[in-house]
């Protein structure tokens, strides 16, 4: 931070024009799906390593890919889209791809290697600061994702992130985030982890924080996040005062900073920011908390802080230094570097690590909320290419099908964590993650979708060889049913562990649903799906287990369904996502239209919401208020999943789905692409995130198999 790696920089006004040459930019896929940018200084570099399809694509740059014939019929359509997407698969095997949205990572990612003593190449920095003055909201605050209003933790966050970076206070858009965030009300209001953050820096008080309890139960990445927080907060750590942290004190208060009453500040929260407001329960015990502090106890508290450190040091070893997620890891990398300073494996492991979270795009680079959504395109692609026919129709696709086969046999767990019980971690043994083998957790749904797309592969195709064994797909369903609960339903990375009135103690006020884990319509689906594909081609596998697992999931569903007829999305946007997943299940034990009012009803939700133009769009707003709520245009992503939830349901009547279909086909571009629309994704209710991705596998597996459904449905009408 001393270093002239982190000196200021002249910053033009506009963020129109890159700051750091596009055509530089490499993405070096490695190790199983890592993702890292980097930007190629010399000539020879670039004669060396020219820039490929995958780089110009995600860079925004033109990828010269061919003008198609128009497509006539669905089918077409989807291969179209196949043509175009297949270039977009890297040489390992895997689809990689932007995963960004939120707006709080890269601020904890340039604070962490600040107060850390890291830094970052000059390319990275200036387009980070690109990325920042791209997203800046009209008034010239952030928000708390890339389509959110301006909010303190966004504004406070990333203003201090883009000064953090080299931009000068005076340049106007400091000037004007710095004007947005005091009509805030300043950043005494920011929220708890931006408080953190900042006390940490040296720009906010210790006092101004409520207590962060050492360990308690809840879901895993509260757990995690708070593991290295209460360390950190153990020790009250801040780092060493310099200009920046003064200039800093100045800037984020429009009152004077060393008049400020700290202990008031602690339940102060800006007002735009507040999803889930403090119970009365958590004020009261974050008061008892605070006595405590006033007098605990030095030996216990040693403990609980070494304690602590352990965990973290664990958490560390069990993921390769990426952890859970970048929130997480910036804080056990400050953790790190409080514990074991600069020379030493661990500083080295989170540098290196960091960089695996950093995305070009066409508008500079973020922070990815995971090391990359790797796992979940590929299998879903998969399965579209596949259950469509189009893995089939053509051998020149089969390379393709090989490499990711390849690529899905090298990411399977086969073992459990290195640090397992101790570390209160769930089984592994059979899993596959969200993005890579290395990040090492299961997550329920990634398993099932994993799993399916290698039995898809492996089962379904005459030309594949098979790379996983029978005994290893037999232990990924071992941990599928290892983690449904006890009413059916299946949650994230691990059962339920505690009751869900402790997100009475959530601290986090701009997330919901946040304290424990939860049953949700889309994971269950996405575990029991694998088991009945498993059940057909291995019947004598623990058969009874997998026939009572689908049906008490089915229960589950039934019970989850509202009253309207949709079940709410707790991962995509949202009720379209989740009745594409809820269908399937109920299809899957014979529950379709003609048969079940659970899905008949919910085909008359979905047709209830079916626009003018054919399509369907929701807002992330569906997410934060369970209910649904209008985009202002139709989205490609969310007809796609309206009208394959019609299609498991069996939904009888053909004009909609075809009004449906012409839409989708109506935006493909003619080289066979979608254009990004609308974000997808959400988490905690109240935070969209991009899956940029999606726009090609739901596209392309609605389009292929929608042709031969509207067929059958007139052959079947007219007989
Ligand atoms: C993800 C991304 C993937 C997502 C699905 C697989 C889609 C879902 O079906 C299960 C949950 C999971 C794995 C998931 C959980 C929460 C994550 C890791 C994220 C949404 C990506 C980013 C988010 C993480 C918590 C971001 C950091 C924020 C905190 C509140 C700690």
């Amino acid at each position: 931070r001393d270093s002239p790696a982190w000196s200021p920089l002249e910053i033009p006004h506009s963020p129109d024009e890159p700051f750091a040459d596009y055509t530089r930019w490499r993405l070096k896929v490695s190790d199983g799906g890592r993702h890292v940018w980097h930007f190629l200084k010399t000539d020879e570099e670039v004669a060396a390593w020219p820039q490929n399809t995958v780089d110009k694509y995600w860079l925004g740059l033109p990828t010269g890919l061919p003008t198609l014939p128009k497509a006539k019929t669905p089918y077409e359509a989807a291969r179209n889209g196949y043509e175009f997407y297949q270039h977009l698969q890297s040489e390992d095997g895997h689809w990689s791809g932007e995963y960004g949205g939120p707006m709080f990572l890269l601020p904890g990612v340039v604070i962490g290697s600040y107060i850390s003593n890291m830094s970052f190449t000059l390319e990275e920095r200036l387009e980070m600061i690109r990325y920042l003055m791209n997203k800046a909201n009209e008034d010239g605050g952030w928000g708390l994702h890339i389509e959110g209003p301006s909010s303190m933790f966004g504004t406070g966050m990333n203003y201090v992130a883009i000064r953090l970076l080299g931009m000068d206070a005076e340049h106007p858009v400091a000037v004007k985030a710095r004007a947005r965030m005091h009509e805030l009300g300043g950043a005494t209001g920011v929220p708890a982890w931006g408080k953190f953050w900042f006390s940490l820096l040296g720009v906010y008080d210790w006092a101004g924080n409520n207590p962060v309890p050492p360990e308690l139960w809840w879901w895993i990445h509260v757990r995690q996040v708070f593991l290295p927080m209460s360390y950190l907060y153990g020790v009250r750590f801040v780092m060493p005062e310099n200009d920046m942290v003064l200039a800093l004190r100045e800037e984020l208060y429009p009152e004077n900073y060393y008049k400020i009453h700290w202990p008031s500040q602690r339940n102060n929260i800006c007002s735009v920011d507040l999803y889930s407001s403090h119970s009365k329960l958590y004020d009261m015990l974050a008061e008892v908390l605070c006595l405590y502090e006033n007098c605990s106890l030095p030996p216990l508290r040693k403990r609980a802080v070494d304690w602590a450190y352990q965990l973290i040091k664990w958490e560390d070893e069990n993921t390769s230094y990426q952890d859970l997620a970048p929130v997480n890891k910036m804080f056990n990398l400050v953790a790190r570097f409080h514990g074991e300073g600069i020379e030493c494996e661990a500083w080295r492991m989170h540098e290196l690590r960091r960089r695996d979270f950093m995305w070009m795009g066409p508008q500079g680079m973020m922070v990815c909320g995971t090391n990359g959504s790797q796992l979940w395109d590929t299998g879903f692609i998969i399965q579209g290419l596949v259950e469509t026919g189009l893995a089939t129709e053509d051998k020149k696709y089969r390379p393709s099908l090989l490499k990711a086969l390849d690529w899905l046999d090298k990411s399977q767990m086969q073992d459990n964590p290195k640090h397992f019980e101790k570390a209160y971690r769930h089984r592994t043994k059979g899993a596959f993650g969200f993005s890579t083998k290395e990040q090492g957790y299961t997550v329920s749904d990634c398993t099932g979708e994993g799993i399916k797309a290698v039995m898809y592969l492996q089962n379904h195709l005459d030309f594949t060889p098979k790379p996983v064994s029978e005994s290893r797909i037999q232990d990924a369903i071992d941990t599928i049913l290892s983690l449904q609960n006890s009413d059916g339903g299946f949650a994230s990375y691990e059962l339920i562990r505690a009751g869900s009135w402790m997100e009475m103690l959530n601290p986090a006020e701009v997330f919901g649903n946040i304290m424990v884990e939860y049953n949700y319509p889309e994971c269950t689906t996405s575990a029991i799906t694998p088991l009945a594909i498993f059940r057909k081609h291995y019947p004598n596998y623990r058969s009874a287990d997998i026939d009572l697992a689908i049906k008490n999931a089915v229960k589950y569903l039934h019970a989850a369904q509202t009253p309207e007829g949709g079940w709410i999305g707790n991962w995509g946007i949202c009720f379209t996502y989740a009745a594409f997943f809820a269908t399937e299940s109920l299809a899957l034990v014979g529950e379709t239209y003609s048969t079940s009012q659970y899905s008949r009803k919910a085909c008359e939700f979905l047709i209830g919401k079916q626009r003018a133009d054919g399509g369907w769009g929701e807002s992330y707003q569906s997410c934060e208020r369970n209910e649904w709520v209008e985009h202002k245009d139709t989205q490609v992503v969310q007809s796609c999943w309206a009208i394959m939830a019609l299609m498991y349901a069996k939904y009888p009547h053909a004009e909609p789905i075809e009004r449906g279909v012409k839409m989708v086909m109506d935006r493909q571009l003619p080289d066979g692409s979608w254009a990004q629309e609308a974000i997808e994704g959400v988490f905690n209710k109240s935070c969209a995130i991009s899956y940029p991705n999606f726009k090609f596998s739901f596209t392309i597996w609605m389009l292929g198999k929608v042709g031969r459904y509207l067929e059958e449905l007139k052959s079947s009408n007219s007989s």
